[in-house]
């Protein structure tokens, strides 16, 4: 104890120190004294959470030139180096004990070698540099959904992103009772040149499970930095899986149906599908968009958002398609743009918003000017693919009142989507909550996007849209599933859509706002007030119901022959996806529940038999 204050005492104000040891729980003090130690910063700063000390985090993350204001001056702009634009993938990695193992889909690391590379790595980083130290909460406050967390970081676009994010949390940690676990996150960018960190070839996210903690360091990318986001949601798996509870990469949303009645769903895409723009699709109110807790109170699914901001991909935010965003974007709440174009002018632009693409700016490479190329001769885009913007929720005309009860909301329906060109139909609801979470959560695919590194576009095994993310074995994760439907006496319903089913010419097959229309059907399912269509996939909607929707929620005209292209069952196409999705199961999940092969055995049957009688490609109407 005595060693870690003075340890403290080596690097901290008394102004600091005294910050700090308002917090009784002395594995905060000693979590910051190894952290001092290890990355010897020039100087400490605590975080009170006073408005003085947020205004002095984005002050300063401006004066070191980590952001630069704009021309509206509550907005600013972050760049990551050019080779730091995305999640990480290949160097995040789980440390696991000697002889464990979660499987081949999880980067792991042996847990000793790990923690000795982190010394090696993080040693002195922070010479020169001020390291900040702040107190979080995920979920609302004082609630059963709360998990305190600790960030240490160099960075003060991270801290002064993450006061957006997340539920500041210093009075709150003054209050916690010892035993209370902790997540803690440790982030150094590593060496900067121009405020930007330049190490991206040995960057790394390891996680220690055992510890609680993260370390993230010579990146500064937020989908590996901000400890809270995609770290934390690491650790909170496996926090749920030993009490019981599931920690999701889901929107939660309120769908406004008949009478004014509030329906409250969850929804699982992978990062760049839809997720963020079906939670603030008009009409409806948000609670989150990326992630939540779901827990089981009084027999109920309830559920409440992890974060309290938005870090949303901007590319195709546009007036038509995003009205509510746009207008946030272009109103003086608070903001930070991440990789986008700024003009001569201090505004932003993004790829597909909608305007004349500006001639020049800056941008990640630097000045930018059309047709400027890469080191490899490659055209350099306007803004990059996975630009950003960063808001606080309660900016929002659309929030919904519940996000901070502490309490959550009752869930209604969860739904599962992918980028997926040739399966499933856009919307379908599942036979009950096993088949749900096996053929659709337990067998998402989706296309890759430029949220994660390497390439985009290719067909990848998806589970639940959080195979970036499962800490523990998959077979265990999905087997957690299929419990905690037993254990609720009220189950939600579960569906699948598809937003990007294409033509053999590649084109769309729904337009954008379409997704509302499956929205209000999915909550009179919910409510029992339609009937379906029940197909070997799952149940559809009937024509009649969704022309009558798109007429009183899009003013629109729904083509009978549109309603049968979109929701005919295409069944060799479905089929390799169940050969697919088996062979995944049976090769590298050797803890799978059998009941997904039973299911999928039963799907497979039924979508043959179909075939036998109706062909290949069957009108849903055929099925009625
Ligand atoms: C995100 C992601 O940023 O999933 O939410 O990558
Ligand atoms: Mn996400």
């Amino acid at each position: 104890m005595k060693d870690h204050i003075s340890t403290l005492e080596k690097y901290l104000t008394p102004h600091g120190l005294a910050k700090l040891l308002a917090i009784p729980n002395r594995d905060v003090h000693k979590f910051v004294a190894k952290a001092v130690a290890l990355c010897e910063p020039m100087k400490v700063f605590v975080c009170t959470d006073s408005q003085e000390d947020i205004d002095y985090i984005r002050r300063t993350a401006i004066a070191r030139g980590e952001e630069t204001e704009l021309a509206i001056d509550t907005h600013s702009v972050h760049f990551d180096g050019f080779f730091d634009q995305a999640r990480d993938k290949t160097s995040t990695r789980y440390l696991v004990s000697k002889g464990e193992s979660l499987g081949p889909q999880l980067e792991q690391r042996d847990r000793e070698d790990g923690l000795s590379h982190i010394q090696k790595r993080m040693k002195g980083s922070m010479h020169n540099k001020k390291m900040i130290v702040r107190f979080f909460c995920l979920g609302p406050l004082d609630s059963e959904f709360s998990i305190p967390c600790l960030q240490i970081t160099d960075s003060f676009y991270v801290a002064h992103s993450e006061d957006l994010l997340y539920r500041s949390g210093y009075d709150y940690f003054k209050r916690l009772p010892d035993d209370k676990e902790i997540f803690w996150m440790l982030h150094s960018s590593g060496k900067l040149v121009q405020s930007v960190s330049i190490g991206w070839q040995k960057r790394g996210v390891l996680i220690d499970s055992l510890a609680n903690t993260v370390y993230s360091y010579n990146t500064q990318y937020a989908g590996n930095t901000i400890g809270l986001k995609k770290p934390a949601l690491r650790l909170a798996i496996r926090k749920a899986n030993r009490e019981d509870w599931l920690a999701e990469h889901m929107f939660l949303m309120a769908v406004h149906g008949p009478g004014g009645r509030k329906t409250y769903m969850t929804g699982a895409f992978p990062s760049g599908c839809g997720k963020t723009s079906t939670s603030m699709i008009p009409g409806a109110t948000i609670v989150g968009d990326d992630l939540s807790y779901l827990k089981i109170v009084d027999g109920k699914v309830r559920a409440v958002n992890v974060e309290q901001g938005i870090f949303g991909i901007i590319r195709s935010v546009s007036k038509k398609d995003d009205p509510v965003i746009w207008e946030v974007l272009n109103s003086c709440e608070p903001a930070i743009f991440s990789n986008v174009l700024i003009t001569e002018e201090g505004y932003p632009h993004w790829l597909d918003d909608g305007r004349v693409m500006p001639p020049r700016g800056v941008n990640h490479s630097g000045p930018w000017w059309i047709g400027k190329i890469d080191e490899h001769g490659e055209e350099i885009p306007m803004a990059h693919k996975n630009a950003r913007y960063t808001v606080n929720l309660k900016n929002l005309p659309n929030l919904d009142s519940a996000l901070e009860d502490p309490h959550g909301v009752e869930v209604g329906g969860i739904i599962y989507g992918g980028r997926d060109a040739d399966t499933w139909v856009p919307v379908q609801q599942s036979f009950n909550w096993n088949h749900g979470v096996l053929t659709m959560g337990a067998s998402l695919e989706s296309k890759t996007t430029a949220a994660t590194l390497g390439p985009s576009g290719e067909r990848k095994f998806q589970p639940f849209s959080n195979l970036d993310f499962i800490s523990i074995p998959l077979g265990q994760y999905i087997k957690n599933h299929l419990k905690f439907g037993k254990n609720v006496s009220k189950q939600p319903c579960i569906f699948a859509v598809n937003y990007f089913q294409q033509d053999e010419n590649d084109n769309y097959l729904t337009e954008k706002d379409a997704k509302r229309v499956w929205l209000q059907w999915m909550d009179l399912r919910i409510h029992g007030e339609v009937e379906a269509i029940k197909t070997p996939t799952g149940n559809i909607p009937k024509y009649d119901d969704l022309q009558k929707l798109f007429k009183e929620t899009l003013s629109q005209e729904y083509l009978h022959e549109d309603y049968v292209t979109q929701f005919t069952i295409r069944v060799p196409e479905l089929l390799a996806k169940i050969e697919r999705i088996e062979k995944i199961y049976r090769d590298t999940v050797p803890d799978a529940p059998a009941e997904l092969f039973t299911l999928l055995d039963e799907q497979r049957n039924r979508l043959k038999e179909a075939q036998v009688s109706f062909g290949d490609h069957i009108h849903p109407e055929k099925f009625v």
